[in-house]
């Protein structure tokens, strides 16, 4: 089954938005199996971010990333990479479509609330990086098997 990263940013934390989110995906039918808080250290947030490395905000975007606590979690499901991307929405919030959760929730893109993961490869390397495998639960939810 597919897993996906997501992580809710320091703003996201700040702004009392985790209940929020967590509920998105919960209601949408996706299964949660890995869910930690903490403040990521430098290290940590430049693996993360290391694509970036060479971008003009990548200081910035690591400052900020360790600036608070954030909530890293890895959810599972059919195509839930794709999904999760759709619902977050695109990366500048004055082009993610409301309905998304950058479209409701945010207007500023170094503080746009969550991150996602973007293709099945980078999926398993962000799981890699922020859990030990047996920080992750594997359970199917005792429910009619068409809602997941
Ligand atoms: P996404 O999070 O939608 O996958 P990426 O991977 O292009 O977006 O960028 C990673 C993160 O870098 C974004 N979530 C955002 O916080 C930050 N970022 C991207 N572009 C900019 C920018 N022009 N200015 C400041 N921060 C940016």
């Amino acid at each position: 089954m597919e897993r996906t990263f997501l992580a809710i940013k320091p703003d996201g934390v700040q702004r009392g938005l985790v209940g929020e989110i967590i509920r998105r995906f919960e209601t949408k039918g996706f299964t949660l199996v890995g869910l930690k808080f903490l403040q990521p250290t430098k290290e940590l947030a430049e693996s993360h971010y290391a694509v970036h490395k060479e971008r003009p905000f990548f200081p910035g975007l690591v400052e900020f990333i360790t600036s608070g606590p954030i909530v890293a979690m890895v959810w599972e499901g059919d195509g839930v990479i794709a999904s999760a991307r759709k619902m977050i929405g695109a990366t500048k919030p004055l082009e993610s479509e409301p309905g998304t959760i950058r479209g409701d929730l945010g207007i500023n893109v170094g503080r746009n609330i969550i991150h996602g993961s973007d293709a099945p490869e980078t999926a398993q390397n962000e799981i890699a990086l922020w859990f030990k495998s047996e920080e992750l639960v594997s359970w199917q939810p005792q429910m009619t098997p068409w809602l997941h």
